[in-house]
């Protein structure tokens, strides 16, 4: 499978200067359009403004691009026939010319591939909740154990189940960091109930041990949970309520498969009056900045 690199993402590579991998299906299945497009462009701007360069990942007409030109960024934001591309999905666009958002799966590997070292994103995908009959578990987690790069993120989304998924990650050996805390974030809200071993306070303790994990030859990627501040984190009571009514929904409706977390994301939106937008993209804001610091530490700029 052939990548094609951003003109500005290959001259930051290739001069080694720290460069941080931002994925696509939060732009294309995770926000509402138009405000899809200008968080886009607002997340690369704060990037920049960090002197780091961004490299928002995607497919455009099959090809898998490390460095998505404003032009490209906005076709795949407006094109509402764009498809959520996990990494099972990559060879049938590849071949089929289709064009979509990555998930954090496939943004991850399209981003090691590239020699990328930090990715930020809003919420992990995880264990689903019934995920006991229903094996709903999102391909982020295998892929994870496998793609050693730096991820932050403000824990896993909270329309998931948490516990399962911080289980899983035990199994799959991917280390896990509280960034200043050892509660672990719940994406919405800053404290999902349950806690990390681990806490970190500077980004260059994380580039350490991003390093530690490469001598040691391990594949895992290293997870920094940010919580997001917790003044824009929804209400609790909000959240339980509308998240209750959302799965209740997804029951009835049967959703599936690749559709049931942009339907869980777009319910909260609609059910809980834009606030759960609002924290999604303050938890994002977070993320981004400090995937910056992460990815200059890293380069040792
Ligand atoms: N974070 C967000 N919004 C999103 C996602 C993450 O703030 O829409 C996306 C990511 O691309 C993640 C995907 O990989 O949701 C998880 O989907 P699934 O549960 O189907 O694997
Ligand atoms: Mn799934």
């Amino acid at each position: 499978m052939s990548i094609r690199l951003g003109t500005e993402v290959a001259r930051a590579l290739a001069g080694h200067r720290p460069v941080l991998a931002l994925e696509s299906t939060i732009i294309t299945h995770g926000l509402p359009r138009p405000r899809n497009v200008e968080v886009a462009r607002a997340t690369e701007a704060a990037v920049r403004e960090a002197g780091v360069t961004p490299a928002t990942i995607g497919v455009v007409g099959g090809d898998c691009v490390v460095g998505l030109s404003d032009a490209e960024l906005e076709r795949l934001a407006l094109d509402e026939s764009c498809v959520k591309l996990s990494i099972r999905d990559l060879p049938i666009a590849a071949a089929l010319g289709l064009s979509g958002g990555t998930t954090v799966a496939a943004t991850a590997t399209l981003a090691h591939r590239a020699g990328i070292k930090v990715f930020s994103t809003g919420g992990l995908g995880g264990v689903h909740r019934g995920a006991s009959h229903t094996f709903d578990e999102s391909a982020d987690l295998p892929s994870l154990a496998a793609t050693p790069l730096v991820l932050v993120s403000a824990g896993v989304k909270s329309i998931l189940d948490v516990g399962a998924t911080l289980e899983r990650l035990e199994t799959l050996s991917i280390p896990v960091l509280g960034w200043r805390t050892r509660a672990y974030p719940g994406f919405y809200i800053a404290d999902s109930g349950f806690t990390v071993d681990y806490q970190v306070d500077t980004p260059e303790q994380v580039a350490a041990v991003a390093a530690a994990r490469d001598a040691l030859g391990l594949s895992a990627a290293v997870l920094v949970a940010n919580p997001l501040p917790p003044e824009h984190q929804l209400d609790r009571a909000l959240h339980d309520r509308a998240l209750a009514a959302g799965l209740a929904e997804v029951e009835a409706r049967g959703v599936r498969g690749h559709d049931v977390t942009p339907f869980l994301l777009d319910y909260m939106q609609r059910h809980t009056g834009g606030e759960s937008l609002e924290a999604n993209l303050a938890a994002y804001r977070g993320n981004v900045d400090l995937g910056a610091r992460i990815a200059a530490a890293i380069a040792g700029a």
